[in-house]
């Protein structure tokens, strides 16, 4: 899996930027999308969003005092934990955004979708036009997913600008 890769998606999930990753940090994506979506915490969806996200976070946090760090993102995150974990918290935040319930994503869905996790729009934008690659205005659930492993994995994906592409890394700037 691609450092830059694993660099970029930490970076987006330690939103305020102290080097931690802490518990309500990352259950936060949970109420940011499900607000994003106009869903209560006792949506069923919510409720099994909040699960999937636990769970992760057991995972990543190696040492289990309740903060992940890079080291332990870096030396967890890959083929194997996205398989078991991500994939199915991050499915979870597409059922969220998937009001009709039929495995797709209109583009404000997927859109809004993105920016609630801290992403920019225009990156989310574009990877909606590489997503929808028959230009149906729609964008389903296991294209969304294996997008994002391929990101994961390879640093390379439709989904690649949907991470902030075209931004520089603050840190990368300060370290020249
Ligand atoms: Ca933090
Ligand atoms: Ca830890
Ligand atoms: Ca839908």
């Amino acid at each position: 899996m691609s450092n830059e890769a694993k660099r970029r998606i930490f970076a987006m999930l330690d939103s305020d930027g102290d080097g931690v990753i802490s518990h309500d940090e990352y259950l936060a994506r949970v109420d940011r999308a499900a607000s994003a979506f106009g869903r209560g915490p006792q949506d069923p969806l919510v409720v099994a969003a909040r699960v999937a996200h636990r769970e992760v976070f057991g995972q990543m946090d190696g040492d289990g005092d309740g903060g992940v760090t890079f080291e332990e993102y870096r030396d967890w995150a890959g083929h194997e934990a996205f398989e078991q974990t991500c994939r199915p918290a991050l499915g979870s935040l597409f059922d969220l955004a998937d009001s009709d319930g039929d495995g797709r994503l209109t583009r404000p869905e997927f859109t809004r979708l993105r920016t609630a996790s801290g992403n920019p729009a225009e990156g989310a934008d574009a990877a909606f036009d590489a997503l929808d690659v028959d230009g149906e205005g729609v964008v389903g659930r296991a294209a969304y997913l294996a997008a994002i492993h391929d990101f994961l994995t390879t640093g390379a994906s439709p989904m690649a600008g949907a991470y902030g592409d075209a931004r520089p890394d603050p840190r990368e700037l300060s370290a020249r």
